[in-house]
Formats: C-alpha cells, sequence, structure tokens
C-alpha cells in the first residue's frame, strides 16, 4: 500500500515542497505540493528524482571504523569510541587548534547542519575551521559585513514585483538560484518580463537564463567589479544617483563618488571587453527603472575581485534608492531570526582577527580560506602546530576545492579523520571513522538558512516522510554524539547537548530587555517546550523567541512548533517588507557605503584596469541535473547533457585545430584534465567551461555509477594561490589557462609541438 508524505526537497537553495509518495519505507515517487504556501507545486527533474537520490543503493548502512588500514563496517558505539580515542589525544597534546572543522555545502540543506556546528565548533574552540564558503558566497559576507554591520544581512532581489533585475553570474534557470530562494525562479523571471520588466544578464556564457534576457552582456571573466565600478560612476557623473529614503542612513556617499572617479565606462571598457556606450545605458536603465535589483552569484564571487564585485551590487542598488524598497532588494525576515533589537550602533565587523598559520591569510567570519586547508596541514611551521586531526561534515573538498591531488596526500598524513557523510568518496574514503547520517526521507527539515533569505517570508517544518529504518541514527544524534566525542564527553546522553543550548539561550533571553521573555524564569520556560525530540525542540524555542513568536505566550497568536505542525503546508509571513534601520550592527548605525577594508582593495582593482589577459580564461557552469559533487551517482541525473566537457568557442577550436568531441588537454597552475571538447558559440571567444564535482575515478570510493562516467576535477586546475584577499574566497572563474589537443601532446606531455598549447589572441 502507498501512502504520500509531504518533504522540503534539500536538493538545491529554492526549498520546494514535495509530495512524496511512499511504498513501504521506499520513495517511489515525487511531485510538486500544490498547496506548499511557497513553492505552490513547482518541481525540478533534481527533485523529481527524489527518490532515486533518497534510495542510492551506495549510501552506506552502517558506520565504517579503519583497522588494520581498512575501512570495515562497524556498530555506532564503536564509531563514536573510535572517535573519541582518535580526536582527544590531538586536543590534548598539540591543543585545540590542532584539530580541523571541515563544514561542506549540505550542512545548510540539513536541520543537523544548522543546529550542532556552530555547538561542536563553540565546544572545540579550534580557529581551524574551513567551510564551503569560501569556495562561493564569502565575498557577499564580507561585504555585507562591512556596509551593514551584520554578515549573514543579505538584501534579497524582490523577484515577484520588481521592474528590471540586472543579473550577474549566475544562472538561475540551471542552479534553482543562490542567495535568493525562490521556488520557480524560472517562471519569476518570466512574470518579470510578461508584466513589462526587464532582464539584463552579465555572463561570460549564452546560458539558458541569459537566452531568456532583454540584453547579454558577455563581459570577460573577472571584470564585473570593473563594470559595476563604471555604472556608479555614471550615475555620479549624470546625476543620476538618488538615494530616496535611504538618504538618512548612509553615510559615505561622497566619498565612494570620489573613490571611483576614475573609473569610467571608457576606462573599463577595454578590461570588461564592454562597450563604454552599452555601460552608460546599463547604468542609465538601472536609474531609470521605477523599481529595480542588482543581483549577481558565483561568476561575481569566486573571482579576483569578489568582494568589491559584491560591494559594488549593493553600492547600486543603495544609489538607486533600490535597497529595502519592495521591488528593489530587501532583507527577509525569517521566522527562526532573533528577536529584532531597536535600531542603533552595533559592534560592527571585523576582518582578519586572526591569520592561518602557513600563508598568513586573514580569518573571514570566522572562517579560514578552504584553499589553504592542504598547507595547513600538510607544512610545518614555527607559528604552531599543523592540523593533524579532521572533522569533515557535508563536505567534498578533494573535488570542491583547489588541487585535489595535493589535499587527498594531506589527508593521507592526518593523525585522525572523521567524516559525516552518506557516501564513501574522494574525501571520506580517507577517514578514519565514517558516520552515515540517514537519507533525506528518513530527516525531518526546516530551512534555517534558506527562509534568511527566500524572496518571501514564510516557514515550514517536515517531519521524517519515513520512520528512521534500524540501524540508522538521525544525523542530529550522529553530530549530538560527535560532539560529545570531540570534547571529553564521550558516552553522556546526546539530549544533554540541546538541553544545554535550550538552557543557554533561555538564560540569556530572561536578561535582555528586548526579548518577550525578559525577567521570566528559565527553568519554567523550558519545561514549556513541545516537541519529540531535541531539535524539535530547539526548532521549537527559536520560533517562539522569533520575530513573529508567541513570545511563551506573551503574544499568543505567535508562532510555536505546533502551529507550524498544525499548517504541513507551512505558513505564508508575507511580501518582504522595508526593515531599515533596524537591521543595521555598523558601530555608527548607518550604512557605510565606503568602508575602509573596500577602500583599500581599490588600487588592485585599478591595476587591473589595463590587465587583457592574453591567453584562454577558465570559467564554471552547473547543469540542471547536477549538484556540486555528489549527485553523479544517480543514473536519472546523469548522461545527456550533463557531461564533464570543455565548452569552446569554434574560433578557438578552430585556431588550435581542436574538434567537437575531441579530447582536449586543460593545463593550468594546479595541473591538467583532459576532457572532450564541446564546440559551442554559447561560451565567448576567449573563454573555455568546465562543470565543477567530477572526477569519480579514484580508488577507494563507492560511487558505482558515478565511477563509470568520472569525468575530471576541474580544480586540479587550481593551485590555490589565487585568492580575493578580502574574503579568502578562491578564484574558481576567470583562471588562465592553456589549452591543446591531447593528441598533440601525446601522453606523457611535454613531447608534442609547444606551439599546441595554444592561447587566445
Ligand atoms: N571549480 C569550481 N569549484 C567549485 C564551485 C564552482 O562553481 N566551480 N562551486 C563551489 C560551491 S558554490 C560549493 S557550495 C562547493 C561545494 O563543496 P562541498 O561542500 O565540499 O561539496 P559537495 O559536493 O556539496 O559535497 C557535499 C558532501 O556532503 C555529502 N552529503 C550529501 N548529503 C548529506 C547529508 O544529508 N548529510 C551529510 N552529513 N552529508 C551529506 C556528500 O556525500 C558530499 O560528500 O563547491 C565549490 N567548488
Ligand atoms: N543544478 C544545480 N543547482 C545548483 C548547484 C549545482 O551544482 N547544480 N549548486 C548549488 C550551489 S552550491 C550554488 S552556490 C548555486 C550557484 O548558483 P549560480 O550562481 O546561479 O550558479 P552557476 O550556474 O554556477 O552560475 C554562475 C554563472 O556565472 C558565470 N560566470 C563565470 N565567471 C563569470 C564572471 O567573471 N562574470 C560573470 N558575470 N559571470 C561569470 C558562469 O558562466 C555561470 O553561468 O547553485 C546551487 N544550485
Ligand atoms: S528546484 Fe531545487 S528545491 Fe525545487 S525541486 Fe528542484 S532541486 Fe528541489
Ligand atoms: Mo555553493
Amino acid at each position: 500500500m502507498s501512502r504520500t508524505a509531504l518533504r522540503i526537497c534539500p536538493l538545491c537553495e529554492a526549498t520546494c515542497g514535495l509530495t512524496l509518495t511512499v511504498d513501504g519505507t521506499r520513495v517511489t515517487g515525487a511531485r510538486g505540493d500544490r498547496e506548499d504556501v511557497f513553492s505552490k507545486g513547482f518541481i525540478c527533474p533534481k527533485g523529481a528524482s527524489f527518490g532515486a537520490v533518497d534510495g542510492d543503493p551506495d549510501r552506506l548502512r552502517t558506520p565504517l571504523v579503519r583497522k588494520d588500514g581498512a575501512l570495515r563496517e562497524a556498530t555506532w558505539e564503536e564509531a563514536f569510541d573510535a572517535v573519541a580515542a582518535g580526536l582527544r589525544p590531538v586536543v590534548e597534546r598539540y591543543g585545540a587548534d590542532s584539530v580541523g572543522v571541515v563544514l561542506g555545502n549540505p550542512n545548510v540543506h540539513t536541520m543537523a547542519g544548522a543546529l550542532y556546528p556552530p555547538v561542536l565548533l563553540g565546544a572545540l574552540r579550534t580557529r581551524s575551521l574551513f567551510t564551503a564558503s569560501t569556495v562561493d558566497q564569502m565575498p557577499k559576507h564580507v561585504s555585507s559585513g562591512l556596509l551593514f554591520g551584520d554578515a549573514n544581512a543579505i538584501p534579497v532581489p524582490d523577484l515577484d514585483r520588481t521592474g528590471h533585475l540586472l543579473l550577474i553570474g549566475a544562472n538561475p534557470l540551471e542552479s534553482n538560484g543562490s542567495l535568493c530562494t525562490a521556488p520557480d525562479f524560472p517562471g519569476k523571471l518570466k512574470a518579470l518580463r510578461a508584466r513589462g520588466g526587464t532582464l539584463t544578464v552579465v555572463d561570460p556564457r549564452r546560458t539558458r537564463t541569459a537566452r531568456l534576457a532583454d540584453r547579454h552582456l558577455a563581459i570577460r571573466p573577472g571584470t564585473d567589479a570593473l563594470l559595476l565600478a563604471a555604472m556608479v560612476t555614471v550615475l555620479f557623473e549624470e546625476d543620476l544617483a538618488d538615494l530616496k529614503d535611504l538618504a538618512p542612513h548612509v553615510r559615505g556617499v561622497a566619498e565612494v563618488r570620489e573613490a571611483l572617479r576614475d573609473f569610467t565606462p571608457e576606462a573599463v571598457a577595454g578590461a570588461c571587453d564592454v562597450d563604454a556606450d552599452v555601460i552608460r545605458t546599463l547604468a542609465r536603465e538601472l536609474a531609470a527603472a521605477p523599481t529595480a535589483a542588482v543581483y549577481a552569484r558565483i561568476g561575481s564571487c569566486t573571482v579576483a575581485h569578489g568582494t568589491l564585485a559584491s560591494w559594488l551590487v549593493d553600492v547600486l542598488n543603495i544609489l538607486t534608492g533600490n535597497l529595502d524598497r519592495p521591488g528593489g532588494a530587501l532583507f527577509p525576515q525569517a521566522a527562526t531570526d532573533r528577536t529584532p533589537r531597536p535600531a542603533g550602533p552595533g559592534h560592527g565587523f571585523a576582518l582578519g582577527r586572526w591569520h592561518s598559520r602557513v600563508r598568513r591569510l586573514p580569518e573571514a567570519k570566522g572562517e579560514l580560506p578552504f584553499s589553504a586547508l592542504a598547507e595547513e596541514i600538510d607544512t610545518a611551521t614555527d607559528e604552531g602546530e599543523p592540523v593533524r586531526a579532521l572533522v569533515v561534515v557535508a563536505a567534498n573538498p578533494v573535488l570542491s576545492a583547489p588541487d585535489g591531488d595535493r589535499l587527498d596526500k594531506a589527508l593521507e598524513s592526518l593523525d585522525f579523520m572523521v567524516s559525516v557523510d552518506p557516501y564513501l568518496n574522494e574525501t571520506s574514503r580517507h577517514a578514519d571513522v565514517v558516520l552515515p547520517p540517514p537519507p533525506p526521507a528518513q530527516s525531518p527539515h526546516h530551512d534555517f538558512a534558506f527562509n534568511t533569505l527566500a524572496v518571501r517570508n514564510q516557514v515550514r517544518y517536515t517531519r521524517p516522510a519515513i520512520p528512521l529504518e534500524p540501524g540508522r541514527m538521525a544525523e542530529s544524534e550522529i553530530l549530538a554524539r560527535l560532539i560529545l566525542a570531540a570534547t571529553g564527553m564521550h558516552g553522556a546522553d546526546p539530549a544533554a547537548v540541546d538541553a544545554m543550548v535550550v538552557d543557554q539561550t533561555l538564560a540569556k533571553a530572561v536578561q535582555d530587555p528586548h526579548s518577550p521573555v525578559y525577567g521570566r524564569d528559565p527553568v519554567a520556560l523550558a519545561t514549556q517546550l513541545t516537541g519529540d525530540n531535541g531539535p524539535e525542540r530547539r526548532l521549537d524555542l527559536m520560533l517562539r523567541l522569533g520575530p513573529y513568536g508567541d513570545g511563551f505566550g506573551a503574544r499568543p497568536d505567535g508562532l510555536t512548533l505546533a502551529e507550524l505542525l498544525a499548517h504541513p503546508h507551512g505558513i505564508d509571513l508575507g511580501p518582504l517588507r522595508p526593515r531599515l534601520p533596524q537591521p543595521l550592527k555598523t558601530r555608527s548605525g548607518k550604512i557605510e557605503l565606503l568602508p575602509e577594508p573596500v577602500a583599500g582593495d581599490l588600487p588592485r582593482l585599478r591595476a587591473a584596469l589595463a590587465e587583457r589577459p592574453a591567453g584562454l580564461l577558465l570559467v564554471g557552469r552547473r547543469h540542471l541535473r547536477s549538484n556540486n559533487s555528489w549527485m553523479h551517482n544517480v543514473p536519472a541525473l546523469t548522461g545527456g547533457s550533463n557531461r564533464c566537457t570543455v565548452h569552446i568557442h569554434p574560433e578557438d577550436a578552430a585556431r588550435l585545430g581542436v574538434r567537437d568531441g575531441a579530447d582536449v588537454r586543460v593545463k593550468g597552475a594546479g595541473g591538467e584534465v583532459t576532457a572532450p571538447a564541446e564546440v559551442t558559440d554559447s561560451v565567448r571567444p576567449g573563454v573555455v567551461s568546465i562543470p565543477h564535482g567530477w572526477g569519480h575515478d579514484r580508488p577507494g570510493t563507492r560511487l558505482t555509477h558515478a565511477a563509470t562516467a568520472p569525468g575530471v576535477n576541474v580544480n586540479q586546475l587550481l593551485d590555490g594561490s589565487l585568492l580575493d584577499p578580502l574574503s579568502g574566497t578562491a578564484v574558481l572563474n576567470g583562471v588562465p589557462v592553456e589549452v591543446a589537443v591531447a593528441a598533440d601532446l601525446g601522453d606523457g606531455g611535454g613531447g608534442g609541438p609547444q606551439g599546441a598549447l595554444g592561447v587566445a589572441p
């Protein structure tokens, strides 16, 4: 007998509500939940394959523990004994920083990933934290931290109401959107055009998104900050800057004008390879639109000037008066946000409070660059201990970070490594203990992260669609036990972790005059929490203390977990609303339009005015049916156009003698890879594109299907040296590479004609 169950999709940032068909303990179908208050029935091919992703036979069912060199199935008890025995001696002998923590992307797609890593980090007190943010959105955090005083205050384009969207370095028709949670992003772009609005796309590739646009600019990779700076200059030159209601909240307008004066359209046109007239038009259109939003993603972040580009996006939103107004870019207000405090000066945002040991790279938001992970393990210095043990949760840095071969070796040299991961893959194969979380159908879901980035305020929670199979452990319990094992409390009741967080949170809240529970008895409040388990009680706590919460009775109509459970398709909390100045936490209490670190980085941007790269530049791409490195094992999601190929423009192909389908060799500072060419004019001349997350040909993994079409690891072309200096984010786009027909070089390389290692004119 089959039944249906609701489940919020965790496979990308769109967070669609799914209706699963369940037969016994298997998911046999998935369709969009039409009653979902947010996604209203939208689903994409990945969501439709939820059952195949969930039921992948290669998912690990039991923990693995290394014995005599080999990973073997073990009991949970044996596994946590091994974690305690492996981690504690390292902490005790070499200190907290010798234990590294690596957090990957799926942590923002699980409840456990939101609730427990902060507790682990607080308890371990290690400064060796590396996450996927520094191969992703860290530039945006840094820019928001500097502008608004809060690294997590990220304005989101008001897709449903805007009249003009300038979309930069993002391809939501394949990615379904990022830092902008919007189920049916494609439909929203079509609706924008249908209501007479305009869409401009800036991307070196003519993507599916670009094809939808009124205007597509195939910019030279890595130069968006120059383009945006020139747009700012046009606004000032032509007297088009108009802050509207924002004016009283902004400091530094004149300073920005002065600082960017020489970035005229004429000055940047050559570097960007975009006509000066077009840049002027972009600025005029932005200023003239009734409402407009500038929105930029991966292609603007993982580049040499990622923080400056991210900053300029909001400078443009501010100078056109579009920040914090309907139809512009607004700050969402999620149900689990902290109770908003009255506006006023805050603590501000500091960068570089400590540095990495080897390259002395500054921390950002408490993190060291992902690109520095390998060297922090494999390089000894006088500055302290290298990382000797690693806790990896939901990350596959061997494929997702620069120079996987070096990282591969570095991981092998660790004293101890534990991976919390459902797969034995390129990274987890190095672990001494692998702790597999259950598949998503057996896990509860709430989007702590993405609701703070959603184009509409709403809240949804789904309990596990299928009960935990025998022998499985919830990821929340795995992480709670890991925290205990790592901090010398191995064997204690994992519920103690949640109880401790609840107690600490309430103890603080009752002392906070702005909290709805100010002055009340924290012990009595804790007894009011409902929920079947620790994570549910913590969700209840956050909802009740949050901006829409019942304040433990202070606002009887407010949100609680019980109220949310009574609304299985979610609760709509309305469109995004203007919130300034409340979100500002800068020391001045104002938006700091020209923060000092940004000003300090402008000379580097000025130097880029003269740059005209001689060779080919590498950019990435995403495929709708893919997800970073971990979905190539699902047959339904691979094949067809989802292949690891090198996109190259016909002009470049002709010059280099590259035929469609023939293997080409691509060489970068970190190494080289060989993959089939796909000759296509969807990339601009001078640019080649290779998707990331491939390279599933290493031994010792259990990815049966992925290994049949492994592809190559594009990040092997990088040596990790290229970073956006303010955010520590790896340069993954706009990377110089050389391309040659593979046959011309022969197997060993070097033997072939050097002239074949061609570069674009
Ligand atoms: N060249 C290039 N490189 C890139 C990018 C690019 O555009 N170009 N993009 C970058 C970006 S944006 C990102 S976010 C990173 C991603 O980089 P990572 O976060 O390192 O990698 P993922 O491929 O998302 O792998 C996530 C891991 O989590 C595991 N996993 C899946 N589901 C769960 C779960 O429910 N629980 C747990 N515990 N584990 C789970 C998977 O098996 C996999 O091992 O890659 C980056 N790398
Ligand atoms: N199907 C699918 N969906 C995903 C993922 C996935 O792997 N597959 N990954 C998820 C993750 S972790 C993230 S972070 C998001 C990312 O979401 P998006 O940012 O929308 O991701 P991409 O599709 O990589 O789009 C980046 C675009 O930037 C372009 N680009 C490259 N360099 C430059 C440049 O210098 N300037 C400009 N203007 N453009 C440039 C690329 O050609 C590409 O089209 O997607 C998420 N959703
Ligand atoms: S768009 Fe994203 S969240 Fe929606 S069904 Fe597809 S993968 Fe899932
Ligand atoms: Mo990402």
